[in-house]
């Protein structure tokens, strides 16, 4: 089905107002609403209370759209906002990991439970079926049961439900340095016994591309925003190693308040960088909230004792010897261009030979 006749069959049953995180299985569908009166949130939790906000002020059911590694985000405002106030709600839930569907690790116990988490929350729901004339009956039925009950309807939607993929191109493409330039760079100025952990999607998968020796990555191929947590630990626990955390616009969005974290903590041996494109690019290139935003400033209000920002190779190649060499918590925002990351590979370890390997390089004397 076209995403085009979907959300204009919503419209037609009223359903006009959009909150969430985008996914990469939704990707058309996303394109397709992004001029809409469609809010991308920093997290599934924020979309779910902005579209009971939507509710409460409009009296009208909103869309919340989401990936199903979102529903931990989303399940406590489903359950102690939405559905102790009777707020209904209208899921869509890209399926990844979807049993006998060939997927990442990371979506496997996801996908395998994700229509049992629902039903475990007593959170009706359906697959979406890729034939509009269904999806016309299918949306109707749960208009109805909502309209009704008052109580929330998701939509679990398969690989290629939608026909065709609109990337979205009206995307910042103003600064000189890609993802992978960024990265080489970072590689060849940084010791070669740095440890990095990196955020989810095309930044961990361009990491690992380009290193010589992934034993020293991290690669967090799933829960997206944590990877700045996770690095925080192990530099507290690893004094002597230098440890970089390699995060994203979307991702460090997406949990923001782990930055206060890390400056209370304070080590001098983390080094922050972020990866900024002003997009979610790995998931279809969705706006994220950076635009508007000045990190430097952020970084350095939350207690970050060092912040730097460039948008050049001149000026990322400049900065990042005094970066790493001085010896307070640091962040550095690189600017970067979105792509669309064509022959990137996925790593062929697994996640749990990742970490083994990682965890006895940490470890050597
Ligand atoms: C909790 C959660 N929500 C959504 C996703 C889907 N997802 C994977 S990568 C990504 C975009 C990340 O954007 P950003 O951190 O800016 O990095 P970029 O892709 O631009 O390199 C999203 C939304 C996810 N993996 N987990």
């Amino acid at each position: 089905m076209l995403a085009n006749d979907f959300v204009n069959i919503l419209k037609e049953y009223n359903f006009e107002a959009f909150f969430g995180v985008p996914d990469s299985l939704l990707k058309s569908f996303c394109s397709e609403i992004l001029n809409m009166e469609n809010t991308i949130t920093a997290n599934e939790g924020n979309a779910v209370a902005m579209g009971c906000g939507y509710y409460l002020s409009t009296g009208k059911i909103p869309v919340i759209y989401m990936q199903n590694s979102g529903l931990g985000n989303a399940i406590n405002p489903i359950l102690s906002l939405a559905d102790i106030y009777e707020i209904p709600l209208l899921f869509i839930i890209g399926w990844r990991g979807e049993p006998d569907i060939k997927d990442e690790p990371q979506h496997f116990k996801q996908g395998l439970l994700t229509r049992e988490l629902l039903n475990c929350i007593d959170l009706k729901n359906e697959i979406l079926s890729n034939d509009i004339n269904i999806v016309k009956k299918q949306l109707l039925t749960a208009k109805e049961y909502m309209d009704k009950t008052k109580k929330s309807f998701a939509f679990v939607v398969r690989k290629s439900t939608f026909e065709k993929e609109i990337i979205n191109k009206d995307v910042f493409q103003e600064f000189e340095l890609t993802r992978e330039m960024a990265i080489k760079t970072i590689l060849k100025l940084a010791s070669h016994d740095s440890f990095f952990v990196s955020t989810t999607g095309y930044i961990s998968r361009e990491l690992y591309k380009n290193s010589k020796d992934n034993s020293r990555n991290f690669l967090t191929v799933g829960s997206m925003g944590h990877a700045s947590s996770i690095a925080l630990s192990i530099a507290l626990n690893k004094k002597d190693k230098r440890i970089f955390c390699l995060d994203g616009d979307g991702a460090l969005l997406m949990h923001l308040g782990a930055i206060g974290t890390i400056a209370v903590k304070s080590p001098c041996n983390f080094k922050h960088i972020l990866l900024n494109n002003f997009v979610h690019n790995s998931v279809g290139s969705q706006p994220t909230s950076a635009k508007i935003m000045n990190f430097c400033e952020i970084f350095k209000g939350a207690g970050y004792k060092r912040v730097y920002t460039v948008k050049t190779q001149l000026e990322l190649e400049n900065i990042f010897p005094e970066f790493i060499k001085n010896k307070e918590l640091s962040f550095l925002e690189i600017k970067i261009r979105p792509d669309d990351a064509k022959n990137l590979p996925r790593p062929e370890k697994s996640p749990t030979e990742n970490k083994k390997a990682f965890m006895e390089k940490l470890n050597e004397k």
